[in-house]
């Protein structure tokens, strides 16, 4: 079989990091837009996105700070744009799934399972902060909840069937896969399905090469050829991985979202500077990198002129 080439998705900004933790994660609408375009220019396909309230940079699920950016990006770029419902532990997902049921996009995230999310041991990296709901927003991540229920899943893929999105289904740990085999089997999601597999966010499974084989192993034997997969590894682990999954014929995911790092103790200038280093990486060792419509054909999207925005 030929060799597939390989979709890079940039998270921009994400839920996680803080602004205090770096100069170069976006919050502002402009800021956002300008970063995703030039995460696409440097070869993304997809651009899996977040809004920020564009004031302090606290995370928001604000359907217009979406409308802030969205357009925008769509008139500078031909990426796939991928709406986050993650966006949020504070909020039900009825919340989360608002901004995609208003924007329609080509693709949104589908989080496959509840779990602890935490990442609060980074809040004694720092003695102070930029603004004043990050000390406390960092250290009671170790009481979240990350809430996707069965019950939630379904009503999220319900409400969203009607729009024709293709998810990217984020899966944490082993048991996210065999979730979301039992949503295929009572036909919530329609093949080929796009996986994300995450390794290293504390609460899920560790960033190690054996967690990534036994994951992708497991998955063949679920879905066997009807899914596609990528793999983002959280924070040191983000280029590592994402080199292996490519050496394994899978995609990869990197930005600013993920991880803050260009390098071990050395922050990113930029999500496209990220981008830039795993294509680079990936054209070294002999794959191709794809370009947004063949991103659209692989993972058989809507298209680009189908979406709300
Ligand atoms: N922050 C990532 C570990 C989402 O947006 O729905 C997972 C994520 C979830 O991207
Ligand atoms: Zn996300």
């Amino acid at each position: 079989m030929a060799r597939q080439k390989t979709i890079i998705t940039c998270a921009v900004t994400g839920a996680i990091h803080t602004p205090t933790m770096s100069d170069a994660l976006p919050y502002t609408a402009d800021d956002i837009t300008d970063q995703a375009v030039a995460a696409a220019e440097a070869g993304a396909s997809i651009l899996h996105l977040h809004a920020r309230n564009p004031q302090n940079g606290a995370v928001s699920i604000a359907p217009d700070d979406f409308g802030a950016f969205l357009p925008r990006i769509k008139q500078a770029t031909d990426a796939v744009v991928n709406i986050s419902t993650g966006g949020s532990i504070k909020h039900s997902i009825d919340e989360r799934i608002a901004p995609a049921l208003r924007f329609s996009p080509e693709m949104c995230s589908m989080n496959m399972g509840s779990m602890n999310f935490s990442f609060h041991p980074l809040a004694k990296r720092y003695d102070s902060f930029k603004f004043d709901w990050e000390k406390a927003y960092i250290e009671n991540s170790d009481t979240y909840i990350f809430r996707n229920t069965f019950a939630d899943i379904e009503n999220a893929a319900g409400q969203l069937a009607p729009h024709g999105i293709k998810f990217e289904h984020e899966c944490y740990d082993v048991g996210h896969l065999y979730n979301l085999k039992f949503c295929m089997d009572i036909g919530l999601f329609k093949a080929p399905i796009f996986i994300q597999f995450i390794f290293g966010i504390l609460g899920g499974i560790g960033p190690e090469v054996d967690n990534l084989v036994f994951m992708k192993r497991t998955a063949d034997r679920l879905f066997g050829d009807t899914y596609r997969w990528s793999v983002l590894g959280a924070g040191g682990a983000q280029m590592a991985l994402a080199t292996t999954a490519s050496q394994m014929g899978g995609n990869v995911r990197v930005g600013l979202e993920d991880s803050l790092f260009i390098t071990r103790g050395k922050l990113a200038a930029s999500n496209a500077q990220q981008v830039a280093k795993i294509k680079r990486i990936v054209e070294d060792l002999g794959s191709e990198v794809a370009s947004p419509d063949e991103a659209r054909e692989m993972l058989n999207l809507k298209g680009g002129d189908q979406v709300g925005f």
